[in-house]
């Protein structure tokens, strides 16, 4: 288990999942939250100044920061602040047939001929948004829109100031003791109640800035590949996991049976760490209204000169990654990798020669 850090969760503080029922909570309750099959422990909830939430940060595992005020000036912000003043640029909104917003990289759809994506990006206007969303929560029915949009200077003034006055101070220091590389984007997301990013990883580090609404975060570590069964590298959804939570195909994803997460429900003014390659299910909850998340994405401190065995579980994954990258390019054809790397394995690796 890649958590190793003994940070004993305070009960009263902190949510549990499946696996404990019934806690009480701030500002949301049990019955807001998705059903699963798997249990979970909590997220420890820290001040940034307790130095456990240093440390839990140092061995690259999640934690929720109570009190960071790195978004401070953004709390006021709901969709009337935002419509007065997020100007006029253009917007990616994703319309969804449910409510899970399952990724895809649009660069890798010629890889994968006939796949077809559950959800369309479009771009609009933040008023068009605006419309679409009341019109879908008017209706109720299964469509749903979801804002996923990197914050540029194409944003009014008043959000410039708001986005000035971050706890820059705080951050930058963050990134500077992990020597973690440049930040790479602010993404502004703002969901209906109910919206669900399905689990995956990304390749970057992830400060999470919960503004407005609860959001329930299920975060599993990089050791809990084989439960997860990520796409190949080279499909859209490369990264993101084949299991349908709602209804998972044990035949087909059998070790999901021994998936165990780490969950909080994040609400205005926490900040979630998501350490890099720690995968993440994400869901605005149920009868919760609007949500709006701002992420700080760095990259990864480089290589450390001196590798350390044994290697940890990102790094293996890292690897994994290089490798069907690799086979890929040298086979010439990303559906040729399967068969090549099935031809290696078949008989000479899947017992014990010991
Ligand atoms: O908030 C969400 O729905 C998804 C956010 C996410 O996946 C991320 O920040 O990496």
């Amino acid at each position: 288990m890649a958590a190793a850090t003994a940070v004993e969760a305070d009960p009263a503080a902190s949510e549990g999942g499946a696996a404990s029922p019934g806690v009480q909570s701030r500002g949301w309750d049990q019955d807001q939250l998705r059903k699963y099959s798997f249990p979970t422990k909590a997220i420890p909830r820290l001040s940034h100044t307790d130095p456990r939430a240093e440390m839990l940060i140092n061995n690259e595992e999640p934690v929720v920061l109570t009190d960071t005020n790195l978004v401070y000036p953004a709390l006021k912000w709901d969709i009337a602040y935002l419509q007065e003043n997020i100007g006029n640029g253009d917007f990616s909104v994703y319309i969804a047939e449910n409510h899970k917003f399952l990724y895809y990289d649009e660069k890798k759809m010629s890889n994968f001929e006939n796949f077809v994506p559950k959800s369309q990006r479009t771009e609009m206007k933040f008023s068009e948004f605006v419309d679409k969303m009341h019109r879908m929560e008017e209706m109720r029915g299964e469509e749903r829109v979801y804002l996923q949009q990197t914050l540029n200077d194409t944003v009014g003034k008043k959000i410039v100031v708001d986005f000035l006055g971050f706890n820059w101070n705080w951050i930058n220091k963050q990134q500077a003791k992990r020597n973690w590389g440049q930040l790479t984007s602010n993404l502004l997301l703002i969901g209906m109640e109910g919206n669900v990013t399905p689990a995956h990883y990304d390749e970057q580090q992830n400060f999470f800035a919960q503004i407005k609404g609860h959001k329930r975060c299920i975060l599993f570590p990089p050791d809990q590949f084989e439960c997860l069964y990520p796409y190949p590298v080279h499909h859209p959804c490369d990264r993101q996991s084949q299991v349908d939570f709602d209804n998972p195909d044990y035949e087909r994803f059998p070790n999901f049976k021994n998936v165990v997460g780490y969950e909080a429900v994040v609400g205005p003014g926490d900040v979630l760490y998501i350490p890099m390659y720690w995968w993440h299910h994400i869901e605005s909850l149920l009868n919760g209204g609007v949500t709006i998340t701002v992420n700080f994405w760095y990259k990864g401190a480089p290589t450390p000169k001196r590798i350390e065995y044994p290697l940890r579980a990102h790094q293996k994954v890292a690897i994994m990654r290089n490798i069907e990258k690799m086979l890929g390019e040298a086979l010439g054809d990303p559906h040729e990798v399967g068969p090549l790397l099935k031809t290696m394995i078949k008989g000479r690796y899947e017992q014990d020669h010991s």
